[in-house]
C-alpha cells in the first residue's frame, strides 16, 4: 500500500513540475518569435541573451520554510510564483520596457504584479524588472494557470547581480560591510555605463533616422 501512495505521490509531483515546464516552454517561444521577428524585420534583437530555471523541490520547500508557507500542493501553487523564471538580458534600459510592454500586450498573459527595481533600486543597488504572468496550460484533460517570474535587465545590471548574489552566498546573507559598501559604488558605476550607453544609443539611432530622411529626400524630383 505504501508503494502506491509513493507511486502516486511521485506521480503527482512530476505533473506539477511539468506544469511549470510547459509554461516556461510557451513563454521561452513567444520570446524566440519575437526576437527572430526582430532580427528579420528591424535588422536589430533586443534580446542580448534569456535565461530559465526551475526551482528544484528542494528549493521550493527551503522557501516555504523560510516564508511559513504551507506544504500542500494548493498553498505552494498560490504563494510561491517564482517556481518557473525567466531572465532577460538586454543591452540598452529603454529595451527592457520595451520588451515587458510587448510581453504584457499578449493576449493570453495575465500580468500578476510588477516590481520595476529600476525606477526603485533596492538599498544594495538592485536593479531589475520583475514580472509576475499568469499563463493557461493546456493539458489533454485540463486547462491550467501557473505563474512565471520574468526578470528583465541590462548586461551591466546582470553583471553585478551575478556577483552580488555570489558574495551574499559566500558570506551566508552575513557580508561584510565594506563589501556591502563596495557593491552599491559598483551599482552606481554600472549604472552610470548604462545611462552612457543609452545616451550613444539614442544619438546613433537618431543618425540613422536623418540619414533615412535625407536618402529619401533625394528621391524627390
Ligand atoms: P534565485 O536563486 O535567483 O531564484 P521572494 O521572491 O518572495 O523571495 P521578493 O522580495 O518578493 O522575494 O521577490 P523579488 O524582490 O521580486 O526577488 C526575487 C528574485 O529577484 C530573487 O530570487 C533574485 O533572483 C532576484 N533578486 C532580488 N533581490 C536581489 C538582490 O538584492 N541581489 C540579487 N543578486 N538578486 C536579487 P531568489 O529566489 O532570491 O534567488
Amino acid at each position: 500500500k505504501q508503494i502506491h501512495q509513493l507511486t502516486a505521490v511521485r506521480k503527482e509531483l512530476t505533473r506539477f513540475m511539468l506544469s511549470y515546464k510547459f509554461g516556461l516552454d510557451e513563454i521561452n517561444t513567444k520570446l524566440n518569435i519575437l526576437q527572430e521577428e526582430f532580427e528579420h524585420i528591424h535588422d536589430y534583437n533586443p534580446i542580448e541573451h534569456l535565461k530559465s530555471r526551475i526551482k528544484t523541490p528542494e528549493s521550493i520547500l527551503r522557501k516555504c520554510q523560510r516564508k511559513n508557507i504551507s506544504i500542500t500542493q494548493k498553498s505552494i501553487k498560490n504563494h510561491i510564483k517564482d517556481i518557473a523564471g525567466i531572465r532577460i538580458v538586454c543591452s540598452f534600459i529603454s529595451d527592457i520596457y520595451k520588451i515587458s510592454e510587448m510581453i504584457q500586450g499578449q493576449q493570453d498573459i495575465k500580468v500578476i504584479e510588477t516590481k520595476d527595481y529600476i525606477k526603485h533600486p533596492k538599498p544594495n543597488g538592485y536593479k531589475s524588472l520583475h514580472l509576475i504572468l499568469s499563463i493557461p496550460v493546456f493539458f489533454s484533460d485540463r486547462q491550467e494557470e501557473v505563474f512565471i517570474e520574468i526578470q528583465i535587465r541590462t548586461v551591466a545590471m546582470d553583471f553585478w547581480a551575478s556577483l552580488e548574489h555570489k558574495i551574499y552566498y559566500k558570506y551566508d546573507g552575513e557580508v561584510p560591510a565594506h563589501l556591502v559598501e563596495e557593491l552599491t559604488t559598483s551599482a552606481n558605476i554600472a549604472n552610470q555605463l548604462d545611462e552612457k550607453m543609452e545616451f550613444l544609443h539614442t544619438e546613433i539611432n537618431e543618425a540613422k533616422e536623418d540619414k533615412h530622411a535625407e536618402s529619401k529626400l533625394n528621391f524627390l524630383p
